[in-house]
């Protein structure tokens, strides 16, 4: 006999977790998760690599959906390291006694609409089968690790690792000749930790990358308890805020300044604030404005000129031919100044372009790198990847894949029509990865459950994104993205760091409280878009 569910959650990250809660918890449904990993964690389980820590400030980098949990878990400092944040969400999983509805180790193969039914079969890499009304995935849109089709990886006689699935006990880097390929944010964290460990280190930089001095600090207890004081008009700000974050962007554009006024704004974003504070609670047309970006670009270039000793290697740092922002913005500890040590060199594939990887190390057009160990700081396949390594088909067998060819379609990045009670927690077409992760996250995870309520109560079986919806969404996602100075960046947000990727804008642009504000609207009007029926209705 199958199992059955109510619900398949897949994925125990910050979305699975929560979704788990919320299901079970609160609304009495019997719900399993699925997770790849043999922990809890998601990509804070993975992501392991030396230097891993939160770019964004963990006063709201974490959980607001219970107060007591809000109150009673002390971080120790702004940015906290990835095995803190793993703890977090083990403390999590354990508090709210997730734990024995999920099951680790365990990778989803397989979901597959059932038209007779209206149910989901689904598999496992295990052989597990079993049936649920809903599935919810919550694979997390930077989980499908990217390592790039470079020639000669598997003669290579050396170590290698993806950021993405580091090894537990972490790696050695002492004494050792070092490359790391990208120059990303996780590029951008490791690199200075690694330099400080390995005999040499070979940054491999194909596209420079515009970063902003976090400006770490260990949380002292007046700090945290006056955080605690006033979490609701934090939560409050963050709700009302473009990008999810609890910051007040400027309601001045950066051409409203003089060049004086500008400056003086900008150092003190750079040397007070830090981290996403440059971009987020900084002029508000920074990433609609071409001029008013510029300065902003320019003011970083200058910095990276006073940083970097060798004024050759400072150009070769200073990005020039992408806005600032239209690029995740990067959060770095040191990075610039990384490269004024005597055991780190820049390679620049742009000027001398990466051949192949050799028995010892890389090969460019210019030099043989010798090499011990090549770690890969090259991305994922974002937002798509992991939803698309398994093999989901809705009704009529219609492959998701098959569906998203010419890129991702969702209504809301909530569902795909055609496949009917599968939630996209954080999907293609939702702010999620421009905005306030757990927020993001947060606010899906109540939308689906209080979807799912409406059914109850209402006695439908079925949810299901109408057709007409899911375009205009579409149509409206990439009319947001022309608006700003996004499309202008070769980014991952585009799919554009996949060979043969689809170039398709994918996330949502037109901010995480108008979103949100849609999505409540929808749902108030009888979830407009959203087709309703029972379980064989078609
Ligand atoms: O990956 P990336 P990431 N040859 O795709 C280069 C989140 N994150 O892991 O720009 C040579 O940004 C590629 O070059 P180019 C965050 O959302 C969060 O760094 O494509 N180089 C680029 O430099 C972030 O945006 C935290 O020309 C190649 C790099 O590899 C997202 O994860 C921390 C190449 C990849 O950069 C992904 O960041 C870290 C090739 N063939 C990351 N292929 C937090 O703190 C790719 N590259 C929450």
């Amino acid at each position: 006999m199958e199992q059955e569910y109510d619900a398949i959650v897949i994925g125990a990250g910050f979305a699975g977790l929560y979704m788990l809660h919320y299901l079970r918890d609160r609304m009495g449904l019997s719900a399993q998760v699925f997770e790849m990993g043999d922990g809890v964690g998601g990509t804070w389980y993975w992501n392991r690599y030396p230097g891993a820590r939160c770019d964004s400030e963990s006063y709201y980098y974490c959980y607001s959906f219970d107060s007591e949990l809000e109150q009673e878990w002390e971080w120790s400092s702004k940015y906290p390291e990835q095995p803190e944040i793993l703890s977090y969400l083990e403390h999590v999983a354990g508090r709210f006694d997730l734990y024995r509805d999920i099951q680790l180790g365990t990778r989803v193969v397989s979901a597959h609409f059932d038209d007779a039914t209206g149910d989901w079969a689904v598999t496992t890499e295990r052989g597990d089968r079993v049936t649920a009304r809903f599935v919810i995935s919550a694979v997390g849109c930077l989980s499908a690790a990217n390592v790039p089709p470079i020639p000669g990886l598997d003669r290579f006689g050396g170590d290698w690792y993806h950021t993405g699935a580091w090894p537990h006990g972490g790696v050695d880097f002492s004494g050792k000749k070092v490359g790391i390929i990208g120059t990303g944010s996780t590029g951008i964290q490791a690199t200075p930790v690694v330099a400080a460990e390995a005999d040499h280190l070979w940054v491999f930089q194909r596209t420079p990358n515009y970063s902003i001095p976090a400006r770490n600090f260990d949380m002292s207890a007046e700090a945290t308890a006056d955080i605690k004081a006033r979490y609701d008009e934090i939560h409050q700000l963050a709700r009302d805020s473009y990008g999810g974050f609890p910051y007040r962007i400027m309601t001045r554009s950066a051409l409203d300044d003089s060049p004086e006024e500008r400056r003086a704004n900008f150092e003190r974003l750079w040397n007070e604030e830090g981290g996403f504070k440059f971009i987020y609670g900084s002029y508000f047309d920074l990433l609609r404005n071409q001029e008013a970006n510029d300065t902003a670009a320019e003011f970083i270039r200058t910095k990276i000129r006073q940083i970097v000793d060798d004024p050759e290697v400072a150009e070769r740092l200073c990005p020039t031919d992408y806005p600032y922002g239209t690029k995740r913005p990067p959060v770095d500890t040191d990075y610039y100044a990384t490269f004024n040590r005597d055991n780190v060199t820049l390679v620049d594939l742009r000027a001398t372009p990466l051949e192949e990887i050799t028995v010892t190390g890389i090969r460019t057009t210019d030099a043989d790198y010798p090499l011990d160990i090549i770690v890969f700081a090259t991305g994922f396949d974002a937002m798509t990847g992991s939803l698309l390594r398994m093999d989901i088909r809705g009704r009529h067998g219609l492959r998701l894949a098959d569906k998203w060819a010419g890129g991702p379609v969702t209504y809301l990045g909530l569902q795909v029509a055609g496949f009917p009670n599968l939630f996209t927690i954080t999907g293609p077409g939702s702010p999620s990865v421009l905005a306030n992760m757990p927020l993001c996250i947060e606010q899906h995870v109540e939308w689906i459950g209080r979807c799912i309520e409406h059914m109850r109560v209402t006695g439908a079986e079925v949810v299901e994104a109408e057709e007409g919806a899911e375009d205009a969404w579409v149509d409206h996602v990439r009319e947001a993205a022309e608006q700003t100075l996004f499309p202008k960046a070769n980014s991952w947000y585009l799919g554009a760091n996949i060979p043969g990727k689809k170039r398709v804008f994918m996330p949502y642009t037109g901010g995480f409280k108008p979103y949100a504000d849609r999505c409540e609207e929808v749902a108030a009007h009888d979830y407009l878009g959203f087709r309703f029926s029972s379980a064989v209705a078609e």
